[in-house]
C-alpha cells in the first residue's frame, strides 16, 4: 500500500460491508476517492450476513427493501416474496456486491478496532485485530444500527452442558432441533420471526418472556409477478416519493385525520382494513396513534382483540397480550404463526416478568426456585442498539478525548452524522437521525448521498477537515429530546431508550420528526455551505 506524503493510504475507510458500507464505497469510487473497508464477516451483508435464525425475514416490503439509486441493479433483480427472508436478501447484497466489484476493496474478517484522530495530521489512524494499521482522512461508520448482539450477563452460561445461540449470530450451517428441548429468551422481532418454526422442529419449546409484544400479522405471500414487473418501471421515482415520507415507504399512508375525528365505526374501519393488509400500516390508522393516549388505546385495544383470536390456551392468553405499554412504542412485530405456536401442548410460555431468570444452570435455565430443562437455548435477547457497535471501536478524537467518555450520559450528535470534537467521522444511520424508526435502506441512500456531496464539496474547496460545531450539536439533542418528548415512544422501556441494557444512560436515539422532514434539514445545511459544521484547511 502507497502512502502519500503526509502519510494518507485512503481518503477514507468504512467501517462495515453491510447496505451502508456497499453502498458508500460504491459512492466514494464514484467522486474519484479511494476507500477500503473493513468488515468483520467473511461476506458482505451486515445484518443480514448475522441474522440467520430460522424465519429471519424483514418486515419492510422487498419491493421498499432495497437500492433504489441503479435502475440497472433494480431491473437485474427480481425478488420473490412480499417480505423477503434473510437467505435472499444476502443473495441480492452478493449481486450487488459483484455487479458493482466493490469486494476487491473490502477487507474481509476483519474487525476495526480502533480510530484515533491524529490532529497535526488531519487523519485517523485505524487498527484492527488482524494487525492492520492505515490512515485515513475520513473514518466513516457504516456499523449498523442493531448489530451489537448482546446475550444478558447470566450467571452460570458457561456451566451450560447444551448448545447456546444468539440470534443475531446465528451458525452459517443452521441448527438441527429435532429432538431437542429448547428454551428461548425473549419475544421481541427476533423471537417472534423463530419461534414458530423451532417450535416445528423441538420436542419441546420454553419460552421465556418478559415482555408480551405488540404483533401483527406479516401476511407474507409470494410476490405477484405482474406487481415485481410493474415495480420495475417506477422503482426510482417511487424513491423520491419515499424520501418525502415519514418512514421512508410508500407501501401505505399514514392517515393524518386524527381518531377523534372519526366515527366509532370509521375507526373499526379503517383499523381492519389495515390490519387485514398485514405490516406497519396499521400504525398509520390516525394521525396521533404515537402522540396520543386515546388514540394509541383504541389501536392497543383493536390489536389485542385480534391477537386475543388466535390464542386457544386459556393459561396464556393474558400473558401473550400486551399490557403495559403503548402500542407501536416498543417495536412492533410482524409475525406468521407467532400466537398460534403457542397453542400447541408442546410449546409452554413461562412469564419472566414475575419470576425473572435468575441464572443459567448446567442443564437449563433457571427462574427463582425453578429449573427448565433444556439441550439448547437460543437467546434472542437484542442488541445494544444504535450506539453498541460504533463504541465497540475505541475511537479517540481531538486532544484525546474518547467517543465512550463524551457519550456516557447518551449519544451526542449533529443530525446523527457526526459528533463534535471528532472531525472528519460519519456516522451512517447514527443515533439522532431516522434511521430505524424508517425503512433503513432510505435513510442509509440519504446519508451516503449526503456524506458524498459533503467529502466532494471538501476535496473541491481543497479543505481537508469538517467537524460539529458544538452548539449545532446541543441544539440538534435538544430538539430530538423535545421531539421523542411530544410522542408516546418514552413512554416503555425500549431498546430505542437503551432501557434494555443494564446502566445505558436511557434517551430516545433515533429522531422521531420523519424521513422527509429530516431530508429537508440535510438539504438546508448543505445549501447553507454546512451550517453547524465548521471546514477548515
Ligand atoms: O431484540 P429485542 P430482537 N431476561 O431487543 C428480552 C430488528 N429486527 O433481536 O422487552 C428475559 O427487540 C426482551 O425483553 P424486554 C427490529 O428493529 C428486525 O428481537 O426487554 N428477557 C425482549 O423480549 C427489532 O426491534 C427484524 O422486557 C430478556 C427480547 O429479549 C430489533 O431488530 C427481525 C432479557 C429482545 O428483543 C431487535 O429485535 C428481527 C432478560 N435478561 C429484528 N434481556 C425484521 O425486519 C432481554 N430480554 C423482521
Amino acid at each position: 500500500m502507497a502512502s502519500s506524503a503526509n502519510g494518507q493510504d485512503f481518503d477514507a475507510v468504512i467501517v462495515g460491508a453491510g447496505f451502508a458500507g456497499m453502498y458508500m464505497l460504491h459512492k466514494l469510487r464514484q467522486a474519484g476517492l479511494s476507500a477500503r473497508v473493513f468488515e468483520a464477516g467473511d461476506g458482505v451483508g451486515g445484518t443480514w450476513y448475522w441474522n440467520r435464525y430460522p424465519g429471519a425475514r424483514c418486515d419492510v416490503e422487498s419491493l421498499e427493501y432495497q437500492y433504489g439509486f441503479s435502475d440497472e441493479i433494480q431491473k437485474g433483480w427480481t425478488w420473490s416474496e412480499r417480505y423477503s427472508a434473510q437467505p435472499e436478501i444476502l443473495r441480492y447484497q452478493n449481486y450487488v456486491a459483484d455487479k458493482l466489484d466493490l469486494k476487491r476493496d473490502i477487507q474481509f474478517s476483519t474487525r476495526v478496532t480502533s480510530a484515533t484522530y491524529d490532529e497535526p495530521n488531519a487523519l485517523w489512524t485505524i487498527t484492527t485485530d488482524k494487525g492492520n494499521t492505515v490512515h485515513a482522512r475520513f473514518c466513516i461508520m457504516a456499523t449498523g444500527c442493531l448489530s451489537a448482539a448482546r446475550v444478558p450477563d447470566f450467571e452460570g452460561i458457561d456451566d451450560f452442558t447444551g448448545d447456546w445461540y444468539h440470534t443475531g449470530d446465528w451458525p452459517h450451517e443452521g441448527v438441527d432441533f429435532t429432538g431437542k428441548r429448547v428454551g428461548v429468551i425473549g419475544t421481541g422481532s427476533s423471537g417472534v420471526q423463530s419461534i414458530p418454526l423451532i417450535a416445528a422442529q423441538a420436542k419441546h419449546v420454553t419460552v421465556f418472556q418478559r415482555t408480551a409484544n405488540f404483533t401483527l400479522p406479516a401476511c407474507n405471500r409470494p410476490l405477484d409477478p405482474a406487481v415485481a414487473a410493474a415495480s420495475k418501471q417506477t422503482l426510482l421515482e417511487d424513491r423520491k416519493h419515499a424520501l418525502t415520507t415519514a418512514g421512508g415507504i410508500i407501501c401505505f399512508e399514514y392517515n393524518e385525520r386524527l381518531a377523534e375525528d372519526f366515527t366509532e365505526a370509521e375507526v373499526e374501519a379503517e383499523m381492519k382494513a389495515r390490519w387485514e393488509a398485514g405490516g406497519f400500516a396499521f400504525l398509520g390508522a390516525f394521525g396521533d396513534v404515537m402522540l396520543t393516549k386515546s388514540a394509541n388505546d383504541k389501536a392497543a385495544d383493536f390489536a389485542r382483540r385480534e391477537m386475543r383470536k388466535h390464542i386457544k390456551k386459556p393459561e396464556v392468553v393474558d400473558l401473550l397480550l400486551p399490557n403495559d405499554h403503548p402500542i407501536g412504542v416498543k417495536r412492533l412485530c410482524l409475525d406468521t404463526d407467532y400466537l398460534e405456536t403457542f397453542n400447541a401442548p408442546h410449546v409452554e410460555l413461562v412469564n419472566a416478568r414475575a419470576t425473572p431468570v435468575s441464572r443459567i444452570s448446567a442443564d437449563g435455565i433457571v427462574c427463582g426456585d425453578k429449573e427448565y430443562k433444556v439441550d439448547a437455548i437460543v437467546f434472542a435477547t437484542g442488541f445494544d442498539a444504535m450506539t453498541g457497535a460504533i463504541l465497540g471501536v475505541n475511537i479517540t478524537g481531538r486532544k484525546g478525548e474518547k467517543l465512550k467518555d463524551k457519550w456516557a450520559a447518551g449519544p451526542r450528535t449533529y443530525l446523527g452524522l457526526g459528533s463534535a470534537g471528532f472531525p472528519n467521522l460519519f456516522f451512517i444511520t447514527g443515533p439522532g437521525s431516522p434511521s430505524v424508526l424508517s425503512n433503513m435502506i432510505v435513510s442509509i441512500e440519504q446519508h451516503v448521498d449526503w456524506i458524498t456531496d459533503c467529502l466532494s464539496r471538501l476535496t473541491k474547496g481543497n479543505l481537508r477537515v469538517i467537524e460539529v460545531k458544538p452548539d449545532a450539536e446541543d441544539t440538534w439533542v435538544a430538539h430530538v429530546n423535545e421531539l421523542a418528548a411530544t410522542t408516546l415512544y418514552p413512554q416503555a422501556n425500549s431498546w430505542y431508550m437503551g432501557a434494555n441494557i443494564p446502566g445505558k444512560p436511557q434517551v430516545f436515539m433515533p429522531y422521531p420528526g420523519g424521513v422527509g422532514v429530516y431530508g429537508e434539514k440535510l438539504a438546508e445545511v448543505a445549501n447553507a455551505d454546512y451550517d453547524g459544521f465548521a471546514l477548515g484547511a
